[in-house]
């Protein structure tokens, strides 16, 4: 019996997401289109079993094909992003962080994160997350005028503090993270350097950034973002961390590895190792500044001046809005967007007075720089009236429409 026999609402909601994806004109940063590989995988009878332990060493009997998937996932990670360690385990970014800390600090060592409010993590310091309740925070900003990390005065911090973990990477920074400066910060001060990719791994893997290998003690990524994945994270470390992380993950904290997702994970990192994907990442930079170019012809103030990367965190207060109405008023015409706090804001987290937006989903859908006016234009015009139902109403017509001509999934 298929799904939509056996369970015919689960199934219409999934149907109805899926027109939704299709529909919609996605400009979250941290989101994409899972190939159609990488769902047949995640999908797959790999999800019956149970496999404690590592390839070799496991807790229970029948692992002879999952140890294979799971030696492959492992050294094309490995190779992928240039470190000799690699664990495909982690379900999610959190906990990789979790693990990562885990291996390289004890309870009330210090660790220093960009401040959440600024393009930092939850898990990088935040006093709600585990990070900061179980580690000494000492958070750096960016600069106050240039809305950019000011890798001098990092420099400095550091050598005061002397954390015995520095973490950069982040989720809300549309500038290039220079890991080498990182690393002779991490030097100079004695620190482990924990350089978390989530955002940039797939712009890293296609050559569009600089590569945090060479210089990270330990790399942390989620799967699913531009790296075009499953949903899901890896750590990467050298040689000397790989006990700890591996001890950390499995039995510290996770049971049973997620095999189907495991395998999606080997899928995904086999396609970002092909030349297209160079290709892509590459557009997705393109596509990037070419939106940022636009946006700032329709008048909005870009955080930073513009982007390097994947994102622009675009500050609607200098359209008179906050956040939360232009995500709301965005939504309403079919535009999927996250609000989000610019540095130095004075509106609350929930609030914010940014959104930001990002163009791996779009650059999947095929888009090009071309697109980009459209998509600046339309952005610009679902914010003109940010109460009006019915405009919003025609408007979201117009994006579906316009979404048509660039297909997901063909046929699926
Ligand atoms: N939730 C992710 C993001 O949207 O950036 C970070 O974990």
């Amino acid at each position: 019996m298929s799904l939509k026999e056996k369970d015919p609402k689960i199934f219409s909601l999934v149907e109805k997401e899926l027109e939704r994806q299709i529909d919609t004109l996605d400009l979250i940063a941290s989101e994409n289109y899972a190939p159609k590989e990488i769902l047949e995988a995640s999908a797959s009878v790999l999800t019956n079993k149970y496999s404690e332990g590592y390839p070799g060493k496991r807790y229970y009997a029948g692992n002879e094909f999952i140890d294979q998937i799971e030696l492959i996932a492992i050294e094309r990670a490995s190779k992928l992003f240039g470190m000799p360690c690699a664990n495909v385990q982690p379900h999610s970014g959190s906990s990789a962080n979790f693990e990562a800390y885990r291996a390289l600090m004890k309870e009330g060592d210090t660790l220093m994160g960009l401040k959440l409010d600024q393009g930092g993590h939850l898990t990088h310091g935040s006093p709600v997350n585990f990070s900061g309740q179980l580690y000494n925070i000492v958070s750096y900003g960016v600069d106050k005028e240039t809305e950019q990390l000011d890798y001098d005065a990092i420099m400095e911090q550091a050598k005061e503090v002397k954390p015995k973990v520095i973490v950069c990477g982040y989720t809300a920074y549309p500038r290039t993270v220079y890991f080498d400066k990182f690393r002779e910060i991490a030097d100079a001060c004695g620190a482990y350097l924990l350089c978390d990719i989530a955002h940039i791994a797939g712009l890293i893997a296609g050559g569009a950034h600089m590569p945090a290998g060479p210089y990270a003690d330990v790399i942390t990524t989620t799967t699913h973002k531009s790296l075009r994945g499953p949903r899901g994270a890896i750590i990467l470390a050298k040689e000397e961390h790989c006990k700890l992380i591996n001890k950390g993950v499995f039995p510290g904290s996770q049971g049973g590895p997620l095999d189907h997702i495991t395998a999606a994970k080997a899928v995904c990192f086999h396609n970002a190792m092909q030349p297209e994907f160079k290709e892509y990442a590459a557009q997705i930079v393109k596509n990037a500044k070419a939106l940022a170019e636009e946006l700032k012809k329709h008048g909005f103030r870009l955080v930073s001046g513009g982007t390097d990367n994947h994102l622009i965190l675009i500050d609607v207060k200098s359209k008179g809005l906050n956040g939360k109405i232009a995500q709301n008023a965005l939504e309403n015409s079919g535009i999927i967007t996250n609000k989000n706090t610019i540095p130095y804001d004075t509106e609350k987290p929930f609030v914010g007075s940014g959104i930001r937006v990002g163009t791996p989903a779009v650059t999947t859908r095929g888009m090009k720089e071309e697109e980009m006016k459209y998509v600046a234009e339309l952005f610009s015009r679902a914010l003109e009236k940010p109460e009006d139902e019915e405009f919003h109403k025609k408007l979201k017509s117009e994006v579906k429409e316009f979404m048509g001509r660039f297909p997901i999934y063909g046929d699926l």
